[in-house]
């Protein structure tokens, strides 16, 4: 399962991936990300952690998601963006959204205003599926001619009556309700605004516990929301068990947001996991929510 991290230019992306994954790439007030950074995080669940402690096994394996880190995407550049292209096959987005002040790091967009960067975002999402959306739709008219067949039929019907008026209004497709053969047709096109979105907003260390960040982005916009400062996450991580906890006092919060962050993901992705325990292993595996427990089992 693959998560695709976004955002505008200079919000943070790099530094929470980073921290997530146990990375260490590069990240800095001038020098811009190039190319995609991949990496892979375990998926933190204190019921598994409880199994281990009791079985105390030789090996321990926690469920693991991967994480793909773009480099920024400018206003206006999402329709021609390769980098943008590069999630297509991910399972689901997370748009990291500066909230941070920081004077010497000038904001792609001038001023900070999480709200209109949501908005921002999407919107190139939007216009990239849109595009996609009047080509294939362009090709299935020229197709036309020669008679489509029920299944082109089908699919020229939900895009044009459907899908391209929803992207012209400027809606994101994870909000258009769809019937399930309808969505799993779609699917098949990978559109971005379809994707389930996580959207982290990276705030001051201040402001962490200060319910306002968020305030102002629309949860209408069909997604989760969440608060992080991306560089104390990073600080935490360097810390011991003990360090750790008393930091997070200091700060107000009851676990690393890290491990939220994880959470919300896997949950997103529509994850559920089941374990296996004993003296050899305690492992988590990944299933599908919906998935009964007879077929999570195996064959
Ligand atoms: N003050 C402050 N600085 C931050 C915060 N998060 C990230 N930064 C700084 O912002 C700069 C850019 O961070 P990156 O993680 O590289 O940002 P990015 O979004 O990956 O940047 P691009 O990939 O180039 O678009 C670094 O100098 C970070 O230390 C924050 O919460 N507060
Ligand atoms: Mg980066």
């Amino acid at each position: 399962m693959q998560l695709g991290i976004l955002g505008l230019p200079k919000v943070g992306k790099t530094t929470l991936f980073n921290t997530l994954t146990a990375s260490r790439q590069e990240t800095g007030k001038f020098a811009a990300s190039r190319g995609t950074n991949i990496g892979v995080a375990s998926v933190p669940d204190p019921r598994l952690a409880q199994m281990r402690d009791l079985f105390n096994p030789k090996k321990y394996v926690p469920a693991t998601v991967q994480y793909l880190d773009i480099p920024g995407i400018r206003k206006g550049e999402g329709r021609q963006s390769l980098d943008l292209a590069e999630l297509k096959n991910v399972d689901a987005l997370v748009h990291v959204v500066r909230a941070f002040d920081d004077p010497e790091l000038l904001h792609a967009e001038g001023s900070v205003d999480p709200a209109r960067d949501v908005e921002t975002l999407d919107l190139e999402l939007i216009l990239a599926d849109h595009d996609l959306v009047e080509r294939r739709i362009e090709r299935l008219e020229s197709a036309k001619k020669r008679g489509l067949e029920e299944n082109e039929k089908r699919e020229m019907a939900l895009l044009a009556e459907r899908i391209l008026p929803a992207l012209e209004a400027e809606t994101p497709l994870r909000q258009v309700e769809l019937a399930e053969d309808e969505a799993r047709r779609l699917r098949g096109f990978q559109l971005l605004s379809a994707k389930p979105l996580l959207v982290v907003i990276n705030v001051d260390e201040d402001r962490l516990t200060d319910e306002s960040a968020a305030a102002g982005i629309q949860a209408a916009r069909g997604v989760e929301l969440l608060v992080v400062s991306a560089p104390i996450e990073e600080e935490i991580s360097r810390l011991d068990a003990e360090e750790q906890r008393e930091f997070l006092a200091d700060l107000g919060l009851e676990q690393p947001s890290l491990d939220r962050v994880l959470q919300a993901s896997y949950s997103l992705l529509g994850l559920i996991s089941f374990f296996t325990v004993g003296e050899d292993e305690v492992r988590a595996w990944t299933i599908r929510q919906e998935t009964v427990a007879r077929k999570a089992a195996g064959p």
